[in-house]
């Protein structure tokens, strides 16, 4: 066993001594993670110094409540924390207020939900099917059940938002809240737009920003904070922090968003994450990550036509973002089987649907490829280029699984997850 991993805090050999089953289960991931590539978009690899805040002592802690107003004593250290997280948070993305309480995305939608509605209020958000989330009306989630839901989507021929449509929807449905925001929506969301049909309905602008808020934050892509009433974010994706969730909000809003996390829908927060989530704002404050979101829309883009040129139709033609939808109907291959081949060859990614699929979830007809974790590892175009051909292989031909996990081993080697010496 390699007990001299620096990413595991300095508390690694202690765990390898006392409970060597659980540290073979960290061992094994890392090497997961070295050994293949990650194309998961809503994933990324944290930072030494964001893992050592995640392993700390501050995991100990009840803090109920807000920093100087909280339900327990001894939170003057954790308190300092939180106010750097906070102060960090509204720095980074330029809004009046922060909350960083959330546990992750879904629970930070379902603070913007309680801060904003009341069960049976009328909401518009983006099909699931259509690049949205759970969290944006699914009968299966709180959102679906609780709310009622009208949804909208992209139009078949350009496969982007149709404006109109949603613009026709609020009028006719008068919704309290209009949600933007998407999990597989590969293109730049309008926030504009949004807040002029919002202002002529009188509803609430909220921006789910879960995948793109590191992108915003690194100035690759246009931000949300000023169109938007509230928006809600995660660390862990584009933003490369610890895994977890927060809010953003207009001075108006601080108060209903600050009691809608807590006490409505969390108790304690989690100290330990609150502390890496400042750092990783700390992280993103620095000028190299800017460099960072940049090369991250740049890679997204390379991988996109790379497949493109592989025969593999990228939905809307492209991306603006970290992540690329493709469509493999052409391909006669699912979704499901082509993440089957790929994680057989060393490329992990996942199957999702397309807009309009006339598959099921678990099957798809297509699958979604991201570029978080590869360009941290510092891969830039060429290996775009060579990862879309080795992806590309992978789906086609089952047989090519060998020759494929030879050329993951080479770019893998060469910009390896976690390097030693960070
Ligand atoms: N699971 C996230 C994603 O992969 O997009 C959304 O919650």
């Amino acid at each position: 066993m390699d007990r001299s991993e620096p990413f595991y805090g300095p508390d690694f050999s202690q765990l390898a001594r006392e409970d060597p089953e659980v540290a073979q289960v960290l061992l094994d991931e890392v090497a997961r993670l070295r050994g293949g590539l990650q194309l998961i978009a809503s994933e990324n690899l944290a930072s030494g110094a964001v893992m050592a805040a995640l392993g700390s002592s501050l995991t100990d802690k009840y803090a109920e409540g807000y920093p100087g107003r909280r339900y327990y004593g001894g939170c003057e250290v954790v308190d300092r924390a939180e106010s750097l997280a906070i102060d960090r948070a509204k720095a980074l993305f330029k809004a009046d207020h922060a909350n960083v309480q959330p546990h992750s995305g879904a629970s930070a939608n379902l603070a913007a939900y309680a801060a904003l509605l009341q069960p049976g209020d009328t909401v518009l958000a983006m099909a699931l099917q259509h690049g949205g989330h759970l969290t944006h009306g699914s009968h299966v989630n709180f959102s679906g059940r609780w709310f009622d839901v009208v949804s909208y989507g992209v139009r078949r021929d350009t496969e982007l938002i149709d404006y109109d449509e949603v613009r026709e929807l609020a009028i006719r449905h008068s919704p309290k809240m209009i949600i933007c925001g998407a999990t597989s929506y590969p293109r730049l969301i309008d926030y504009s737009i949004f807040r002029g049909i919002a202002d002529e309905i009188g509803a609430w602008l909220f921006v789910d920003a879960a995948h793109t808020i590191g992108l915003m934050a690194g100035e690759a892509i246009p931000s949300a904070v000023p169109y938007a009433d509230v928006v809600s974010f995660t660390t862990h994706k584009t933003l490369r922090g610890p895994r977890g969730g927060g809010l953003l909000c207009t001075e108006e809003l601080t108060q209903r968003i600050d009691r809608a996390v807590f006490p409505f829908t969390q108790g304690g927060p989690l100290m330990h994450v609150i502390a890496a989530k400042a750092v990783a704002f700390g992280e993103a404050l620095r000028p190299d990550f800017k460099r960072y979101a940049a090369m991250t829309v740049e890679n997204a883009a390379a991988l996109a036509e790379g497949l493109a040129a592989e025969g593999m139709r990228p939905v809307s033609g492209g991306t603006d973002t970290h992540l690329t939808l493709i469509d493999l109907r052409d391909l006669g291959v699912s979704g499901a089987e082509a993440e089957r081949r790929c994680a057989a060859a060393g490329i992990t990614l996942n199957r999702n649907v397309i807009p309009y699929d006339p598959e099921p979830p678990t099957v798809t007809s297509g699958i979604r490829a991201g570029t978080p974790s590869v360009t941290t590892q510092g891969m830039g175009v060429g290996e775009m280029k060579e990862i879309a051909s080795l992806v590309a292989h992978a789906v086609r031909d089952p047989g090519a699984v060998t020759s494929v996990l030879q050329r993951v081993k080479v770019l893998t080697a060469t910009h390896p997850a976690y390097p030693r010496d960070e």
